[in-house]
């Protein structure tokens, strides 16, 4: 039988690259994102290479009525979903404690973790029912170690993990696997996004090693959701060679 993703923030990095991976292997994909061009062309080009039903939901998870509304509402061919990927997140800025925006810290914290919440809450009864799924939330080795100037990205990370964990017991009557992947650095549209466009400063963090790719956090989501039904990997840390974790990256 085919099976259905819904991944979060596919509009762009591990999102777009988890989309682009499960529907080469024939699962029909629910893709989310604020950018709706961006959503709309990557659901053309999935159908197109792949000959796989998409169906792109365009919201913010920051919104909690649009989440509700939008995931509630699902078409009831769109329902029975296997796997839900927690991706959509970002960091805003790189700054000491005393200096950081409380706007950029209540984006992170509105995103990265009440997203998750909305998003998975909204989800579960499609899997509660069926007593059965896969829940893959992406944390962050920024949710293993706090470092210098990451306080409120680090923190919202930390409650990644701890929410994992959480899932993890709570949804063990039915069934629910639930895994986080924790990357370190990794090339995509984050930095430009938390050093809000400065594109100096965001290629600055990829230089002089070879990062993560998008492609590789999508090809471990693969495996994580093609392991036999009694198996589960609970936390995975995954890092380029050149990270040993948040303090330790030899360019
Ligand atoms: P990108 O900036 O490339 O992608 C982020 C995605 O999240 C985009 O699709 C964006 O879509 C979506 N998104 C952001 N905010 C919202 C929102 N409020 N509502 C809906 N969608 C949103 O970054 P990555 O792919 O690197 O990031 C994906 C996840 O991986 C994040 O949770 C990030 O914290 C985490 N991570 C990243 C690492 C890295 O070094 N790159 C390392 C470890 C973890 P749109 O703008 O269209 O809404
Ligand atoms: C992204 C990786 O090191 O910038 O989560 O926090 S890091």
């Amino acid at each position: 039988m085919q099976k259905t993703i819904l991944v979060t923030g596919a509009t762009s990095g591990f999102g777009k690259a988890i989309a682009e991976k499960f529907a080469a292997e024939k699962w029909n994909c629910i893709i989310t994102g604020r950018r709706k061009e961006k959503l709309d062309a990557l659901a053309i080009s999935l159908r197109n290479s792949f000959g796989i039903q998409v169906l792109p939901l365009v919201f913010d998870v920051q919104d909690k009525d649009a989440v509700f509304e939008q995931i509630g509402n699902l078409p009831t061919e769109w329902r029975d979903i296997d796997l839900l990927v927690n991706n959509a997140g970002l960091a805003l800025g790189r700054d000491s404690f005393e200096l950081a925006s409380l706007l950029d810290w209540e984006t992170m914290i509105d995103t990265n973790v009440k997203g998750v919440m909305y998003i998975t809450k909204a989800v579960l009864p499609y899997l509660t029912e069926r007593k059965k799924g896969h829940i893959i939330n992406i944390g962050s080795t920024a949710g293993k170690e706090v470092y210098k100037d990451g306080n409120a990205y680090c923190a919202s990370k930390h409650a990644v993990d701890a929410l994992s964990k959480a899932m993890r017991i709570d949804l063990l009557p039915y069934h629910i696997k639930v895994t986080v992947i924790h990357p370190g650095a990794a090339e995509t549209e984050f930095s430009l996004v938390r050093f809000k466009g400065d594109e100096n400063k965001a290629d600055l963090v990829y230089d002089g090693y070879k990062a993560l790719q998008a492609n590789d956090i999508a090809d471990i989501a693969f495996y994580t959701a093609s392991l036999p039904p009694h198996v589960c990997i609970n936390d995975l840390v995954v890092t380029c060679v050149a990270q040993a974790n948040s303090f330790y990256l030899h360019k």
